[in-house]
């Protein structure tokens, strides 16, 4: 009695959520429109460009794995072109922080207003550093550590592919919330149908999702290939090679990380389930916009040249991708 009490306490809440979106790239617009689809009271979803405009004058549509369309009318569109929406001030319930790495600070900044002392914030963005810097901005209490192994791309702007299923995995940094209060959200994700998992170490959360970027991203964004084609052993070897530089930086700063073999394992699982996807370095590279090789690759680098630590492949990389930015 007591549980099913508790059941329906969640779904009466989740019906009653304000939610909040910072940044509609392709994980941030498929999360936004499973979520809509679930139907929450308002989805407030900060997005910029011809993907913004298209989504505020049609609505998103979902192809891939699902196929379903969100009216524009169902959701708030802010557009970064016109300015960060006023409304809906205090009361957000959940902030999804989904921006490219580079806007997650500006982003952060501007979304103050929208919390109240309840509201949780979700931090997704690819890399390292970002939970700590949003720990210190909004309080260590409101934050929890999160990555996503769903894979989708943007063939056109309003449309999402959600081309590769996969998970939304919450975990407690540090001194931060932990299940308990992520319940709510998790709850959300999982009508929502992405699959949320709870981690207990968030920092052992962060750096496994960083370990696959690192390996995947700027490989698959030099060739301009899918994930798939990254399966192929000389290249899976590369790969993995990249991401057993990063395990060991890891190690240093004593994460709890599985056996390389382990690392591997799941490296080879996630391109096999995101193997029609296209990574979003790639997408940055084609589109011309900054990628984010700062917060992976190279932030690195950096650490293991404190440690005395050589990382020449991630290193290589690095100067790679950026001689294609500059
Ligand atoms: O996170 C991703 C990305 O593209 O940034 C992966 C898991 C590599 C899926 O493409």
């Amino acid at each position: 009695m007591a549980k099913y009490t508790f059941i329906l306490e969640v779904i009466c809440e989740v019906d009653k959520l304000n939610v909040a979106i910072l940044g509609a790239g392709s994980i941030g617009s498929l999360i936004a429109a499973k979520i809509s689809n679930y139907g929450v009271d308002n989805i407030l979803i900060h997005a910029r460009g011809e993907h913004g405009s298209a989504m505020a004058l049609n609505g998103i549509e979902v192809e891939g794995l699902d196929s379903f369309t969100i009216k524009d009318e169902s959701m708030i569109i802010s557009l970064d072109e016109v300015g960060f929406y006023t409304g809906l001030e205090k009361q957000i319930d959940i902030l999804f922080i989904t921006c490219k790495a580079n806007d997650v600070v500006s982003l952060m900044e501007k979304s103050i207003n929208l919390l109240n002392e309840n509201s949780k914030v979700i931090c997704l963005s690819n890399g390292l550093g970002h939970v700590e810097v949003c720990m210190d901005f909004f309080g260590p209490h409101r934050v929890f550590a999160a990555s996503i192994s769903h894979g989708a791309w943007r063939p056109a702007p309003g449309i999402v592919n959600w081309a590769g299923r996969g998970n939304i995995s919450i975990g407690q940094f540090g001194e931060g919330p932990g299940l308990n209060e992520a319940k709510l959200v998790m709850n959300l994700l999982s009508e929502s149908g992405l699959n949320p998992k709870w981690e207990d170490d968030g920092r052992k959360l962060v750096w496994s999702k960083v370990l696959l970027n690192i390996a995947i991203n700027p490989v698959a964004a030099l060739i301009g290939c899918e994930n798939g084609f990254l399966l192929q052993s000389n290249l899976f070897e590369l790969c993995s090679s990249i991401m057993i530089e990063g395990a060991n930086i890891a190690r240093q700063e004593r994460v709890n990380l599985p056996s390389d073999e382990e690392l591997n394992s799941r490296l080879h699982e996630v391109i096999k389930s995101t193997s029609n996807n296209f990574c979003s370095m790639l997408q940055d590279v084609k589109k011309g916009r900054s990628t984010e090789i700062e917060f992976l690759n190279q932030v690195v680098v950096q650490r293991a040249e404190r440690y005395g630590i050589a990382t020449p492949r991630n290193n290589m990389l690095t100067e790679l991708i950026k001689s294609i930015n500059s």
